[in-house]
């Protein structure tokens, strides 16, 4: 199961402002017309249920927006980039990289969070005349979007843990309580990635994690326990 990965985002550059002065005939020195540069589209993570777990960015992954375009003469702005929407499993947690700061927790379906915004486009050259310019000859440039790496961490949405020593019988209890089939057999650490299963009971649906078994220790890290940890840190029950 791929819970976690390391992504790279980058908004859309904004388009340059244009140089552009007025041509028409019989006016032999027209005015400044150039337009502003259109802005960089902005990246968003949204939660979805479509997406069962991170494997889709299990190989670096760089994930830019589109740039704006310039902008043109006739005061024409340039258009602005495409946003990009990138999907990632309810229950995704997102970091920034550098500092380890959670940015957002996704866990409704639909929730999303801007992650790299788009630059500003430059302004046409229209913009910098004044009294004593008349003609400027230079517009701005559009800015860089913004750029990070992102750590995501996908932790499983449960109602209910099933925590245990090993060979407890955790797996035993999912397969009898659900439709889940996950391997049982007669010895420690069968059990290596979390399975989740259904319970239905008067029409409501109580979801069930199974998660490989704990020995002492194991939130500092012993047995497989501390990756899995995460796993069951939302579930409303933890059942021993
Ligand atoms: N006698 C008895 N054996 C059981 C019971 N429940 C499960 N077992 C057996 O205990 C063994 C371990 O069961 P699992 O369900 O794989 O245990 P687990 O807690 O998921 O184990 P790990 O995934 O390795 O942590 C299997 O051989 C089961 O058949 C029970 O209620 N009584
Ligand atoms: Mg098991």
């Amino acid at each position: 199961m791929f819970d976690r990965a390391t992504i790279h985002v980058r908004g859309g550059k904004g388009g340059n402002g244009s140089v552009s002065f007025r041509r028409e005939k019989h006016v032999p020195r027209g005015g400044p017309d150039g337009g502003d540069g259109g802005r960089g589209g902005d990246v968003w993570l949204v939660a979805s249920r479509q997406v069962r777990d991170l494997s889709s960015f299990r190989q670096k992954v760089h994930i830019r927006a589109q740039n704006g375009e310039p902008g043109a003469g006739a005061h024409k702005r340039g258009a602005d980039g495409d946003d990009v929407l990138v999907e990632v499993p309810v229950g995704t947690e997102v970091r920034d990289k550098k500092s380890g700061q959670v940015i957002a927790d996704l866990v409704q379906e639909g929730e999303r969070v801007l992650v790299a915004r788009g630059g500003e486009g430059g302004r046409g050259n229209v913009c910098f005349v004044s009294s004593r310019r008349r003609a400027p000859r230079f517009a701005e440039r559009g800015l860089p979007g913004e750029e990070r790496s992102l750590l995501l961490n996908l932790k499983l949405l449960a109602d209910v843990g099933l925590v245990g020593l090993p060979n407890a019988g955790k797996s035993s209890l999912l397969a009898a309580l659900t439709r889940a089939q996950p391997k049982v057999a007669p010895y420690p650490f069968t059990t290596l990635e979390p399975n989740l299963g259904t319970l239905v009971i008067d029409e409501r649906q109580i979801v069930l994690a199974d998660i490989p078994g704990l020995i002492e220790g194991a939130s500092a890290g012993a047995g497989l326990g501390q990756r899995f940890l995460a796993h069951i840190e939302r579930t409303a029950v933890l059942l021993y």
